[in-house]
């Protein structure tokens, strides 16, 4: 059936499912995007019979390979690598690398989906990609870590390059792993270019890179507040996750005046009523970038609660900030915020909100950051990071927090544009909407490619 003719969400979705069977987290992110753009484009015929939303739903390219490494035990080790270029139409792909042992290529095609849009709503030129691998890195050695990131560079260095591809980090991927990886690419191409982003300040990394998605999400919600009439400061916080996004979430809401009580991993979570503060942070930094240890010591470290297996939606809070992973807050997760007093939720993670999760927020009409806006803040300075490459130069840390301010800014603002609706903004609705069309018209541009 052409695309013009689909006239309903579930025709699409059929049409979707049967061309991705089993990819189910493809499918709830292309979902969440479709639900809100197909109403938009129902009346403008040039989307339509471009076929735009299927294009979009359609990767550019997928590159599965191979990657073999010996352990430490001079084992022969074997997982599988990914590249998923999903749109170039505004950028060179862009997007991170995850190392998890639940990478599938429907984790990497909902990811990619996602970068699309979000890099579009940054406002830089950049397209959507994410790569990743099986790669298990919890309680691996250094030296190991390192030959795999070499043997998965060794495939993937073909596929890269400044103005093709430029891979990141992600969950698994932090400084450690960008730095094996970029090593790597040095001694294959001989070519010093700014190929990843993430990189060490020594080797043409971005002050502020490390900082700015914790930082952004949390000016996004900042924004939110604003936008209401209210502040982040005086406000109780709940955090999920404890790296990187985690982390630097709970540093900016203390700098803004609020309180963290909550961190988690995949163990469980500590709930510390008396707040998480910048000493106790550091020690956090440490116990999860030095140390690699578990969440659990902090409980035993600062004398408060460790709740076994669990996530923290249950903790009362005014602000939720979900910044583990995907599928972490289900519609009964989302309801307990509600019922508990919760007024915003920004996702420092990528989709952590199951679709009964959203439907209940928006139902009771709180203030919900979607990721793609959310957590756009590191993908936007690894956008400042290319520029500072290309153009030779190293910005400074107040620059970059300005410029990366400046762009949160204007993402909440383009979500206000595309989302108003009566009485109150529908944050998910002006999110895809606002990064739909940017990407949407360069394709009608190229013609039929
Ligand atoms: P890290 O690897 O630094 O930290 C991930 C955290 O999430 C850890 O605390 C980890 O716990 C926890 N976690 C991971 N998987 C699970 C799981 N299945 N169940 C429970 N907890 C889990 O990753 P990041 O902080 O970089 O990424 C976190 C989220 O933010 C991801 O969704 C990522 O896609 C997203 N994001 C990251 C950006 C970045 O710049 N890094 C940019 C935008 C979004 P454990 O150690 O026990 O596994
Ligand atoms: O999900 C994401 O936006 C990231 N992991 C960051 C990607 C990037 O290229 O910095």
């Amino acid at each position: 059936m052409p695309y013009s003719t689909i006239s309903t969400l579930e025709e699409f979705m059929d049409g979707l499912k049967r061309r991705n069977p089993g990819e189910h987290e493809f499918h709830q992110a292309v979902y969440e995007v479709v639900q809100s753009v197909l109403p938009f484009i129902i009346d403008k015929p040039e989307y339509r019979d471009a076929q735009i939303m299927e294009r979009l739903t359609e990767p550019d390219r997928i590159i599965t390979f191979r990657v073999c490494w010996q352990d430490d035990e001079g084992q022969v080790r074997v997982n599988r690598g990914y590249r998923v270029q999903h749109c170039n139409a505004i950028g060179p792909y862009k997007g991170g690398i995850r190392f998890h042992k639940s990478v599938t290529q429907s984790v990497l095609k909902f990811l990619a989906f996602e970068q699309t849009f979000k890099n579009s709503l940054t406002g830089l030129p950049m397209g959507g990609g994410k790569g990743g691998s099986d790669f298990n890195p919890k309680g691996k050695s250094d030296s190991e870590v390192m030959r795999f990131c070499q043997a998965f560079m060794t495939e993937l260095h073909r596929h890269i390059g400044p103005h093709t591809d430029v891979p990141a980090g992600d969950i698994g991927v932090g400084a450690r792993e960008v730095s094996y990886m970029f090593g790597q690419y040095l001694r294959l191409e001989n070519e010093f270019v700014g190929v990843l982003t993430g990189k060490g300040l020594a080797f043409g990394g971005s002050l502020i890179r490390t900082e700015a998605t914790g930082y952004g999400c949390v000016y996004y919600c900042q924004d939110m507040l604003r936008h209401a009439g209210q502040d982040v400061e005086g406000k109780t916080a709940v955090v999920s996750g404890s790296g990187n996004v985690a982390q630097y979430t709970v540093e900016k809401v203390n700098h803004l005046g609020g309180k963290v009580v909550t961190l988690s991993d995949s163990s469980g979570f500590i709930h510390d009523p008396e707040g998480i503060d910048a000493e106790k942070l550091e020690w956090v930094k440490d116990l999860k970038e030095n140390r690699r240890g578990r969440i659990s010591e902090y409980a035993q470290e600062f004398g408060c609660e460790f709740f076994e297996g669990q996530r923290p939606w249950a903790v009362p809070c005014d602000l939720a900030f979900p910044c583990a992973t995907q599928n972490e807050i289900n519609e009964d997760d989302a309801k307990a915020l509600i019922a508990n007093g919760v007024i915003a939720v920004a996702e420092g993670a990528n989709m952590p909100s199951e679709q009964g999760a959203i439907d209940a927020y928006i139902d009771a009409r709180i203030m919900f950051g979607p990721s793609k806006a959310a957590n756009a803040g590191g993908v936007a300075v690894s956008g400042l990071e290319m520029t500072q490459n290309s153009m030779r130069l190293s910005w400074s840390r107040d620059e970059l927090d300005q410029r990366l301010r400046e762009i949160m800014m204007n993402i909440h603002d383009q979500c206000v544009e595309y989302g108003q609706e009566e009485g109150w903004v529908n944050y998910l609705q002006g999110s895809n909407v606002a990064g739909f069309v940017k990407v949407a018209d360069a394709m009608l541009a190229y013609g039929v490619v």
